[in-house]
């Protein structure tokens, strides 16, 4: 038993244990069929696998975005579990708040005294630009449980792909157009929002990415993240077939396609620990080989403007990612950076 100082302070956390493999999985849904996303839409898929594995006590928040207008169309809802609408920049603050607010509750006694899972969502928009400083805040309130999700579709999906910090390098979207005089007008290459937070957050106990395509070991991180305790992070790949231009049989494929070609790189980062997983693991490991950069990129309109070049520029940017950078994919510490040049 608590005793009752413990009990005023800790809202209890939830006890979560691991799928083991996908028959195991709950056949429960909690975030189901009447919503308006695009054919295909990994988001989407991330919407259900993530609640699914948090189950039925959770309140989700979610910031303006795809995720959030698609899935509330005038009278009707997919959401199973209550749900909340918090503005573009507001992830991390409606975290806290709501966390905040059980936390008040269960202490004046006004309801059980039970783990309520928090989670709110953010599209890279929304969380990896307007919102970070929010969800940076956000991992320093250590006394609050709550689950941060960033669902990156690498733009500003919504309001019909605008670049975003999290765009990949010479992306075409509605902000970077591919033309005469400039065939590449996006240059800057992706945020590595995980590792900035982190890194940058020394208190926060988990933090993680991952890839609706790998459903368990991604139902497996939102539990891990859950049942911690305290303000954590996910960062998940989420192919767009509007944004992204394949055709929608193509989302699970590009998934995997992401991580094994080494772009985007599955690791969590628990109780300050890192760890690749999956088939990130096996690549450092050497059980697994990196497939060309090609294979992913030519499989997506937004890319089709690359040259020979591009697409070797691009390669020899994920190459250094693992074999110059302090982690691989993770931490990109090395003066040999500084001598490359961007094909004209
Ligand atoms: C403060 C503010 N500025 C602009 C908008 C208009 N707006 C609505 S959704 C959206 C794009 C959100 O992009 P992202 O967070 O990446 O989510 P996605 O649409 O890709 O799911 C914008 C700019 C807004 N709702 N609030
Ligand atoms: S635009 Fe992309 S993120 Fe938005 S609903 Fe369509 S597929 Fe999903």
């Amino acid at each position: 038993m608590d005793t009752p100082e413990i009990a005023m302070l800790d809202a209890p956390v939830p006890v979560l244990e691991p799928i083991k493999g996908v028959k195991k999985a709950p056949l429960e849904e909690y975030f189901t069929s009447g919503h308006r996303t695009c054919q295909g839409c990994e988001s989407a898929l991330v919407m259900k696998l993530m609640v699914k594995a948090a189950g039925p006590r959770t309140v989700v928040l979610g910031s303006t975005g795809c995720m959030y207008v698609a899935n509330t169309t005038y009278y009707s809802t997919s959401w199973v579990v209550p749900w909340m609408h918090t503005q573009l920049g507001s992830s991390g603050s409606a975290a806290v708040g709501t966390a905040a607010a059980f936390r008040a509750l269960m202490r004046k006694g006004k309801i059980k005294r039970e783990p309520i899972n928090v989670i709110s969502f953010c599209g890279d928009g929304g969380g990896a630009d307007m919102g970070l400083s929010a969800i940076s805040g956000a991992l320093q309130h250590m006394d609050y449980n709550h689950l941060i999700l960033l669902y990156d579709n690498e733009s500003y999906a919504n309001t019909d792909i605008q670049a975003s910090g999290s765009t990949p390098y010479g992306a075409v979207t509605t902000f970077s157009p591919s033309g005469k005089v400039k065939r590449i007008l996006h240059k800057r290459w992706k945020k590595n929002v995980a590792a900035m937070l982190a890194a940058g957050h020394p208190e926060c106990r988990y933090v993680g990415t991952v890839c609706a395509s790998y459903a368990v070991d991604f139902m497996n991180r939102v539990r891990k993240a859950l049942s911690i305790g305290g303000p954590t992070f996910i960062h998940s790949i989420d192919p767009c077939p509007k944004g992204w231009d394949y055709d929608p049989m193509l989302s699970h494929e590009l998934g995997e396609l992401a991580v094994l070609t080494g772009i985007w790189p599955l690791y969590d980062v628990e109780n300050h620990k890192l760890r690749l997983y999956g088939k990130s693991r096996g690549i450092v490991e050497g059980r697994q080989k990196r497939l060309p950069v090609r294979d992913y990129l030519l499989k997506q309109g937004r890319f089709a403007h690359f040259t020979d070049d591009d697409i070797d520029y691009f390669q020899a940017k994920i190459d250094d990612m693992w074999t110059k950078w302090l982690i691989p994919g993770v931490l990109p510490f090395s003066t040999d950076l500084l001598n490359e040049k961007a094909p004209a």
